[in-house]
């Protein structure tokens, strides 16, 4: 999901920068802050495996499965996935998946994402044996959620890449993405679940598309399609996006934003510049050209759209990656850190717009029941509170807790700045938008790309 960075929204919603002193009320369970500072709960189960080599049975057998159900686009670039392992699962996956990932691993063994040294002189980090035994202090309360809920994205799109195609309606899509999500992650209120609605957002549209009721749209055989989704545990968030297209020709476009996107990961670091990051993703998107029906376009990144970082039920907690260069970030990232790196690659002006209808909403942190003037609509500020606290969250979800005509209601929530909208951003009429995004977090000792799979 995005930062909306429409001008006018901000300047209207001051609320929105007080992100650091967060209502109660809207919080819950915030009491595992990402820096946390060890409450001597790690019970040594990572036995260190995160750099060995693993069990080559049961990682081929990972590889196998994903490969033969990806997209074919992206199945060129091998990945080192050595980290990504089912070592310590209690048993296999069905397919398609029927078990929750905790029945799968023992004691939240949950495979660890693609772990990564950090660039230049911070190299060094991941021997120091301080550092690593800081990093089991500080993030073993949240890494077994973090790594839960990334296992649960990457089994989710596994199985959604077996049924996507041409044709598919895209509500039916939803709601099976969402569907298997809750099952697999344990869905339960605010502990666990969705972190925000399935975008599919379809050719220039970049982000924040999911249908609506009435909706009947499907899939066509040359669209280029951003599945969009995220899962949480405890309010730790797993943020990633990746683009799907049945067409070939956009191959190059898609390669853009992966490649992209990879490259930021791998720039990242602790005391990294946030605008560094933006020309190097710059610089990537627009080394790549598409040719399109005999005309060949340049490609750009959106210069209004931005990775960003997450907090405790949070999907936007302050920084933004942006994603070209000559920005104000001189911000740098800090240890302990988690970022969504999000790149956008367009063949259009690279600029994003609001379009309608809405169909992303969230509840802004610092608000409160007072702000709503008419009673009718209270009803609905405690079913979203209790049901999505301060989490994105789409009217087919208010549709699924059986509410009816809410529509008014939802408005007059709007209204009163206690819920905000976050509309489809579209580059121009006619263009083409790929994206790619990974959660990473940066550890003491090394960066870990908790969403990385074999697909992306
Ligand atoms: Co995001």
């Amino acid at each position: 999901m995005q930062e909306n960075q429409n001008q006018n929204q901000n300047q209207q919603n001051p609320n929105q920068q007080k992100q650091q002193n967060p209502n109660q009320k809207n919080k819950p369970k915030a009491k595992n802050k990402p820096k946390g500072k060890g409450k001597g709960k790690g019970k040594g189960k990572g036995k260190g495996k995160g750099k060995g080599k693993n069990n080559p049975k049961t990682e081929s057998k990972y590889k196998e499965k994903t490969e033969s159900k990806q997209p074919k686009s992206s199945k060129k670039e091998a990945r080192k996935t050595e980290n990504i392992t089912s070592e310590g699962a209690k048993q296999e996956q069905t397919s398609p998946p029927t078990i929750p990932v905790d029945e799968l691993f023992e004691d939240k063994n949950f495979p660890i994402g693609i772990e990564m040294e950090y660039p230049n002189d911070n190299t060094s980090r991941i021997t120091n044996e301080e550092l690593r035994m800081k990093e089991r202090m500080m993030l073993s309360d949240i890494l077994p959620y973090l790594r839960k809920a990334a296992e649960v994205h990457r089994q989710t799109r596994q199985f959604a890449n077996a049924f996507i195609r041409p044709g598919i309606k895209l509500w039916d899509m939803c709601v099976e993405i969402e569907e298997m999500n809750r099952k697999l992650i344990s869905a339960q209120g605010l502990e666990a679940g969705l972190a925000f609605p399935t975008g599919c957002s379809i050719n220039n549209c970049a982000a924040h598309y999911t249908p609506n009721k009435g909706d009947d749209r499907t899939l066509g055989k040359s669209d280029v399609m951003k599945i969009d989704f995220g899962l949480h545990i405890n309010g730790y968030i797993i943020d990633s996006a990746y683009t799907v297209c049945f067409d070939p020709k956009f191959d190059p476009l898609l390669k853009a934003s992966r490649e992209a996107t990879n490259a930021a990961v791998k720039a990242a670091g602790i005391d990294v510049r946030l605008c560094d990051l933006g020309e190097i993703i710059q610089e990537v998107i627009e080394s790549h050209e598409v040719e399109i029906d005999g005309k060949v376009h340049n490609i750009v990144p959106i210069q209004n759209l931005s990775g960003h970082s997450l907090g405790p039920y949070e999907i936007h907690s302050g920084k933004s990656v942006p994603l070209v260069k000559g920005t104000e970030q001189k911000t740098r990232m800090e240890e302990g850190e988690l970022f969504a790196f999000e790149t956008f690659a367009s063949t259009g002006k690279g600029v994003v717009s609001d379009e309608n209808p809405t169909s992303h909403y969230m509840m802004r942190p610092d608000t409160s029941i007072s702000l709503v003037t008419n009673p009718k609509a209270r009803p609905l500020y405690h079913v979203i509170e209790k049901n999505f606290g301060t989490l994105a969250f789409c009217p087919r979800w208010l549709d699924r807790l059986d509410q009816t005509r809410y529509l008014f209601n939802l408005k007059h929530l709007v209204d009163s700045n206690v819920v905000r909208p976050y509309p489809p951003l579209s580059d121009i009429n006619g263009s083409f938008v790929s994206q790619f995004e990974h959660t990473l977090i940066l550890k003491p000792s090394c960066k870990e790309v908790l969403s990385k799979g074999d697909d992306y």
